[in-house]
Order: structure tokens, then sequence, then C-alpha cells
């Protein structure tokens, strides 16, 4: 069939995994007509289907320390704040927390901390730490995510050692400029060496991008660039949403169409890949549209009434189990998707193994 417009050509290509041209991209990511949308969102779930069928995947969070070292603008969570309450679990609590999760379903635990000094400057403490992955992957032999920032190299060899799977740490930008008004005195390289390190060493890598934060198409078009160079086994796309007391307060959050339509261009570029929709951008409500465009990991799965807090959204839809499973897989039956068993993550996992990972 002749195909006419331009729209259409470009997502047979996607369709048929051929290279999409910078121009192509760029052309996708500013389409603005609802029909143009809808049919990049049909192509983005029609690849999500060819590699992973109906199946989803599940992540628990747990935001185990909430204190931080350092001065994000856009972070609830920078260290200036001093009108956040923070906390930080304690061993008991971190273990019970990831016993009601792994009950409940997820498929994966995302430790997650603020560059805490407690544990990074703090040899006995960080052993703890690590104790305490090796014990929960001796006791529940479950897939672990560990977002604790940007660590020294020994300690991804130790988080390694101790059972970790994955480090996720998000670039934010790759537009070196842009990432200086945002992450404040932090290197761009240091953050990009570490993943290149720890994919070294046989972590798999999540790699993420805000938007909303004065990002142009072409910083986006970049960033796509730099997760294929990183060949991020994950990769993640989150709304800026402005927090109180911070530099970015007054800022407005961007539209979520810009989110959606990264999410299915992702998809289109990384068929393969596993693609968030966080419910911590917002939260259960925000879960169908990030489906419809070719998600297929719903994160920020966090247990109500136990005190844990999101990043973005620190509080919404916790405390009424709204970000639980059980509350999510019945939404997900009604639009013919179903969570995957354990063995199926297990295998996607097997496939992103590379050769002399230990
Ligand atoms: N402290 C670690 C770090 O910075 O890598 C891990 C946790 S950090 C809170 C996780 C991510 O949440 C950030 O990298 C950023 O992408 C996202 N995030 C933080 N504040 C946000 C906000 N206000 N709006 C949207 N996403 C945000
Ligand atoms: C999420 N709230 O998945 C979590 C967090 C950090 N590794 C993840 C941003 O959206
Ligand atoms: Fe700290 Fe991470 Fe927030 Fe930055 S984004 S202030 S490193 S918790």
């Amino acid at each position: 069939m002749l195909l006419s417009n331009k729209v259409d050509i470009i997502l047979e290509k996607a369709m048929y995994e051929e290279e999409l041209t910078s121009d192509e991209i760029k052309y996708l990511l500013l389409l603005s007509e609802k029909d143009d949308i809808a049919k990049m969102f049909r192509v983005a779930r029609f690849l999500r289907y060819k590699y992973f069928k109906n199946k989803i995947f599940y992540y628990g969070f747990l935001y185990f320390s909430t204190f931080c070292r350092n001065n994000c603008n856009f972070c609830l969570y920078r260290k200036s704040n001093q009108i956040v309450q923070r906390y930080r679990k304690d061993k008991k609590e971190i273990l019970e927390i990831s016993e009601q999760l792994i009950a409940s379903g997820v498929h994966l635990i995302d430790f997650t901390m603020g560059e805490d000094p407690y544990y990074l400057l703090n040899d006995e403490n960080l052993e703890e730490l690590m104790n305490l992955f090796k014990e929960i992957k001796t006791k529940f032999n479950i897939p672990l995510m560990v977002s604790p920032g940007v660590v020294s190299e020994k300690i991804l060899d130790n988080f390694k050692i101790a059972g970790v799977n994955w480090y996720a740490c998000y670039q934010e930008t790759h537009n070196k400029k842009l990432y200086q008004k945002l992450r404040i005195n932090q290197s761009f390289n240091e953050r990009m060496e570490k993943k290149f390190y720890a994919k070294k060493i046989g972590l798999l890598i999540e790699e993420g991008i805000l938007v909303g934060v004065g990002e142009t198409v072409d910083d986006i078009i970049n960033s796509f660039e730099n997760m294929k160079i990183l060949d991020a086994d994950q990769v993640r796309v989150m709304s800026f949403i402005p927090q109180r007391n911070t530099p970015m307060e007054n800022w407005i959050s961007p539209q979520r169409i810009w989110e959606l339509k990264i999410i299915a261009v992702m998809r289109l570029l990384f068929p393969d890949r596993l693609i968030p929709a966080s419910l911590d951008v917002d939260g259960f409500s925000g879960l169908k549209d990030r489906l419809a465009a070719g998600a297929n990991v719903i994160t920020s799965i966090i247990p109500p009434r136990k005190g844990l807090k999101g990043v973005s959204n620190s509080e919404l839809d916790i405390d009424d189990g709204k970000r639980s499973t059980d509350f999510i897989t019945p939404f997900l039956m009604k639009h013919n998707l179903c969570p995957a068993n354990k063995e199926e993550y297990e295998a996607w996992l097997l496939k992103r193994k590379r050769p002399g990972d230990f």
C-alpha cells in the first residue's frame, strides 16, 4: 500500500524496526494532530506486544533514606530544604517492608536513597547495608535495584557482590549546561562515568530524563542518542513536579502529552527495553495514558501506612493503597494487560546479561 503522509511512512519504518533519522524522531516528537499521536501510540503498543505480549512488570519502591548531601534545584529532598520531614528506615523496617512488597507480587525492589552521608561516608553503616541486601537476596531471591546517586566504583563493586542487579542513576538531561542548572555542583561526566562502570561490571542500567525543566526537542533527541550509547536496559522519562520551598517551586509542571510522546518514541527506538509508567508523577490516575503510550513497567509501588515517601509526588495515592498491586491488577486486567510472572521477568533479565557478567 502506497503510504502518502509523512507520519505513516515514519511509523512504518518504526514498525519494521528500521533506524529512524534524527529528523524523523523530531517529527514524531512534534506531532500535534490527535489522530497522528494516536497512530504513534498504536505502533508503540504493537512493538511492546511483539517483545512482551500483554505482560507488565511491577517495581516496589523503598525510599529508605531521604537524607541527602546534594542540592538539586528540582528536588524536594535537596539538603537545604529545611521544611522536609526526613527519615532513615532501620534494618528491621526495610526487611519487613521488603517482605510485604514481595508478598504483594512485585518483580523487583528499587532501594532508593538520597546521597546520604550516613552510608556514603561511613564504611560500617555501608557494610551493614550491603549485608542487608545479601540477606534479602538470599531469603527472597528477588532482583534488586539500587538508586543511591553517584557512588564510588568500590561501592558499585560491593553492590554487585551483594547480589544487586540494577543501578538506576538518571542524568535528567544530557545537555551539560542545563544539567548544571539542575544538579548544581555535581559533575556531569562523573555521573555518566559511574553508569558506564556499573555496566562494565555487569549491572543493568536505568537511565532517565526529566521533562519540563527547560529542555529543547534537540536535547531530548540527544538523550535518546546517549541512552543508545550506554545501551541502557531501562529508559524512563518523568514530568517535572514543582516542589515546595525549592528554587523551582514556581515553575509550571509540563503538559503530560510531552511525557507520553517521549514514552512512545522511546518504545519505537528501544522496542525490547523496559520503559516505566511511574506512579510517582500523577499517581494511579496517570497510569492508563502511560501504558497506552507503550510503557511496560509500573514503578513506585509503595505499601500504604509504612511512613514511606515518593519522590516527585511524595504522598499521592500511597496511604489509600492506590499504589499497591492489589489496586492495580484489576485495572490492568480490564485493559487486556496482566502482571508478568517471576520467571518471565527473570527470563528478560537473562537476555540482557552480557558475556563475562559475573
Ligand atoms: N538520590 C538519588 C539520585 O538523585 O540519583 C536517587 C533518588 S532521586 C530522588 C530519583 C529521581 O527522581 C531523580 O533522578 C529525578 O529524575 C526524579 N525526581 C526528583 N525530583 C523530581 C521532581 N520534582 N519531579 C520529577 N521527578 C523528580
Ligand atoms: C519511581 N519514585 O520509580 C520512583 C523513583 C528512582 N529509582 C525511582 C523516581 O518513579
Ligand atoms: Fe539528593 Fe537525589 Fe534529590 Fe538530588 S535528586 S537532591 S541527589 S535525593
